[in-house]
C-alpha cells in the first residue's frame, strides 16, 4: 500500500472515531448535560437545572429527579411542560436501571419516604385506574415499559393536571416508578409493587 492510501486511511479513521464520540458526546443524557451545565454556567448546578436549561422555551415548566428507592439501581428524570390554553401537561419521562418491561408510574401524595403515599386525588373519591378512564385518580399515569437495556425513553401528556400554583398542579408531589406493572385495576396502587425510584416534582 502507497504511503499516501495509508494517510488516507488514517484519516478517515479518525474522522469517524472523531464523529462516534460527538455522537456519544451529544446523545440525551441528563448526567452529561449536567456536567455540561456545570461546566458553563454559575452554581448551583442540578441535574434538575439542566433539564430547565434544554426547555428553556417552556412556561410552566417543573422537573421531577428520579432517585434509586430501596437499594435499586433506578434514576431519571422527568419534566413536566404546561402546553397552556388547556392543551394539558406534556411529561418527557427518561429512565434507567429497570427490569424491562411494564413499571407502574404514578404521582404520589406525600413525599418519597413516606412507605405508603396514596396516589394524588385531588378531586376525591377517585379509583385507580388507566389513565385515560374518567374517573381514575389524577396521579395514575399508567405504564412505562423498559427495553431489553432496562431504559426508558416515553412522551406522554396529561389533561387532568397544570404546572402552576392550586390545587391541580403537580409541584410538590413525588414521582415513583414502581418494581412491577399496573394491571389499573388492583386498588389503590394497581398491585405495582413498591416503588424503585422516585422523586419530587419541583419547578425550583
Ligand atoms: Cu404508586
Ligand atoms: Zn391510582
Amino acid at each position: 500500500m502507497s504511503r499516501r492510501r495509508v494517510a488516507v486511511l488514517v484519516v478517515l479513521a479518525v474522522a469517524l472515531a472523531g464523529a462516534g464520540l460527538a455522537w456519544w458526546w451529544l446523545r440525551e443524557d441528563p448526567e452529561r448535560a449536567t456536567d455540561l451545565v456545570r461546566r458553563v454556567l454559575p452554581p448551583p448546578h442540578t441535574r434538575r437545572e439542566a433539564i430547565l436549561e434544554r426547555h428553556p422555551e417552556a412556561m410552566g415548566l417543573a422537573a421531577a429527579v428520579l432517585e434509586p428507592v430501596a437499594g435499586s439501581r433506578v434514576r431519571g428524570t422527568a419534566t413536566f411542560a404546561d402546553l397552556g390554553e388547556g392543551r394539558g401537561v406534556r411529561i418527557d419521562v427518561q429512565l434507567r436501571g429497570l427490569s424491562p418491561g411494564l413499571h407502574g408510574l404514578h404521582l404520589h401524595d406525600g413525599s418519597c419516604d413516606a412507605q405508603d403515599a396514596p396516589d394524588w386525588d385531588p378531586d376525591g373519591g377517585r379509583r385507580h385506574a388507566a389513565p385515560q378512564v374518567e374517573a381514575a385518580h389524577a396521579g395514575d399515569l399508567g405504564n412505562v415499559v423498559a427495553d431489553p437495556a432496562g431504559s426508558v425513553t416515553v412522551t406522554l401528556h396529561s389533561n387532568r393536571f397544570g404546572v402552576g400554583l392550586g390545587r391541580a398542579s403537580v409541584i410538590g408531589l413525588s414521582l415513583a416508578v414502581h418494581a412491577d406493572a399496573d394491571d389499573m385495576v388492583t386498588q389503590p396502587h394497581g398491585s405495582a409493587g413498591p416503588p424503585v425510584a422516585c422523586g419530587r416534582v419541583t419547578n425550583r
